[in-house]
């Protein structure tokens, strides 16, 4: 295997590895390459620092939904022993503080190229090697290529007619000043009421002389109910850790707390209700286990989405607003579910307005601000929590092309075809962590993260010891794959949400395939084994 050498100050730079992504991944996975395994690695990384998707998302609110004592990393003792979250869920900022503690405590800045953008990839069949070039001139050529750069990273901006004759200021969440922005006074309009509208919008709210929503659709929410973290919690969560990180890899979304075996539907009304209750009053993502059969049966699912929908009616004072934003058209939890902190109650405050999207479309921005079918709000500031391209747009950002110069946008132009995730057919030695097809984006994030990292580096250990030099997915895996996942998705209630980011649905034109693996997290992962043990059966390897 080809060491660490710069070819010269104009040459390219010749590693074993080149890694794409400062984040959770990207960072993992350099210190396995490059410490366990010995590999001459360079990560590059556009930003300016380390820390992925919480580099970009400071916008107001911005928060992890998943608990913070398990929303990290598990593989050492001593990381997580170095370290303690200050809240229930860590806020963007602190995440990012805990990256840069990692980045630190595993000396890895040597390394990592910041602000070094990823412009195009090419795999050179003949020499078995990528060849991948920067923004700034570099090129670097490497045997492995590995993507970290997320799944949800690609800023999607709604081609709205007029947006550059607005007057004001505008800003989408993935792409916050880093200096933040000052609201104060000012005129808010803020689209989108996915997870990120819905947690900047009561932090906006209470910022801004006036905030008005843009909904396209109602969502159901649920509160957080984030708190700091007492001695008391930090005593437990010290105590359980290890049982903690253990139960959270044998789940189907990589949380840790199992879903008890019982259906919404074999309990009585009241029963059911006051588990409902103490699901809402416990808050967080854990409310979605509060029956197996919520994301497979829609009259169990039913009995959870109208529970929400009560609840909104009786949090929201002005029942015309109440009505608007009562979700109708899809169940709770089919989309992403947003958990949140004081959502609905925002729409109590004076300064606050509903302007449901549904009922008077967007006909273009103009200089003052909205303009829909019904008037014009004027408006100083337009914040777009509109969402991303999910899964694929971040790696079609990366321009990349495999064997025969065949281009991954070509390849994947009728949706994304993967094998587990991690490997695409004509793409020989790269790897894509939380690729399509993969787990990932249905689950705890880190846990799916030290999964595919650890996989990656295990397969390419084999690869070393057994003197081979390149592996790449068959298309017939590839096939078989698709229809699993295709398979796994018909089994859950997932499909059914028409305007899902999990299907393409929210960028236009996008093919709409279900893309990630619904199968669960635990499961995924023995399938991952199971090849593994198979000597990387539906892999080919030379
Ligand atoms: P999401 O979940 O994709 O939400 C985006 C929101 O923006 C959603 O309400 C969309 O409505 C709305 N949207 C998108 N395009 C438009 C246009 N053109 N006009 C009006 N409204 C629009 O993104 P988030 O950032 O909230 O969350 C992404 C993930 O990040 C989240 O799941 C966590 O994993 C972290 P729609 O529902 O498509 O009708």
């Amino acid at each position: 295997m080809a060491t660490s050498h710069n070819a010269g100050a104009n040459g390219p730079t010749h590693v074993d590895a080149v890694i794409v992504g400062a984040g959770f991944s990207g960072l993992y996975q350099l210190h396995l390459l490059r410490d366990r395994l010995g590999l001459s690695v360079r990560l590059l990384e556009a930003a300016d620092g380390v820390g992925g998707t919480w580099y970009w998302n400071r916008y107001p609110g911005a928060r992890c939904d998943s608990e913070s004592h398990y929303y990290c990393y598990s593989f050492s003792r001593e990381l997580q022993e170095g370290w303690q979250w200050t809240e229930r869920y860590p806020e963007h900022a602190e995440i990012r503080r805990y990256l840069n503690y990692v980045a630190d405590r595993l000396d890895l800045r040597p390394d990592i190229d910041l602000g070094t953008k990823v412009t195009r990839a090419d795999f050179d069949d003949a020499a078995n090697q990528w060849i991948v070039q920067t923004a700034n001139g570099g090129r670097f050529v490497s045997t492995f290529l590995v993507t970290a750069v997320g799944c949800l990273s690609t800023a999607n901006v709604p081609a709205i007619p007029g947006l550059d004759d607005f007057g004001g200021d505008w800003y989408h969440t993935g792409h916050w000043p880093h200096d933040g922005v000052d609201l104060a006074g000012k005129r808010v309009g803020l689209v989108g009421t996915g997870s990120t509208g819905i947690q900047a919008a009561p932090v906006i709210a209470a910022q801004a002389a006036h905030l008005t929503v843009f909904q396209r659709t109602a969502n159901y929410s649920v509160p957080a109910r984030n708190r700091p973290l007492d001695e008391q919690t930090q005593a437990w969560i010290a105590r359980n850790r290890d049982e903690t990180r253990r139960q959270a890899r044998r789940t189907t979304n990589g949380h840790p707390f199992d879903i008890p075996e019982r259906s919404a539907l074999a309990v009585s009304a009241d029963e059911r209700r006051a588990i409902y209750e103490a699901a809402w009053e416990r808050g967080g993502l854990r409310f979605r286990a509060t029956f197996n059969d919520l994301l497979t049966n829609r009259d169990a699912n039913e009995t959870a989405s109208e529970f929400i929908r009560d609840k909104i009616r009786s949090i929201v004072k002005d029942p015309q607003t109440a009505g608007k934003l009562i979700p109708r058209d899809h169940l709770y939890g089919t989309k992403r579910p947003p958990i949140d902190t004081g959502y609905f109650e925002t729409f109590n405050r004076a300064n606050v307005a509903l302007v449901d999207l549904k009922a008077e479309p967007v006909e273009r921005i103009v200089e003052e601000g909205i303009r829909t079918t019904a008037g014009t709000y004027a408006l100083d500031v337009i914040v777009f929590a509109t969402g991303f391209d999910a899964l694929t747009g971040p790696l079609f950002g990366l321009n990349l092309h495999g064997r025969g110069g065949i281009a991954l946008k070509d390849v994947w132009a009728d949706g994304p075809r993967t094998y587990l995730g991690l490997q695409t057919p004509g793409f020989p030695n790269l790897f894509t962590i939380t690729g399509p097809g993969s787990p990932s984006v249905l689950t705890n994030m880190p846990v799916a993260i030290e999964q595919h990292v650890e996989w990656i580096s295990a397969c390419i250990a084999h690869l070393r010891e057994t003197g081979a030099s390149r592996i790449e997915a068959t298309p017939q895996a590839a096939e078989q794959w698709a229809r699993h996942v295709n398979e796994a998705a018909g089994r859950t209630l997932l499909p059914m949400a028409a305007s899902s980011w999990y299907l393409g649905a929210n960028v236009p034109g996008k093919p709409k395939v279900f893309m990630p693996y619904a199968g669960g997290m635990a499961h995924y992962a023995r399938i991952c084994e199971d090849v593994a043990a198979r000597r990387y059966d539906g892999f080919a390897i030379s």
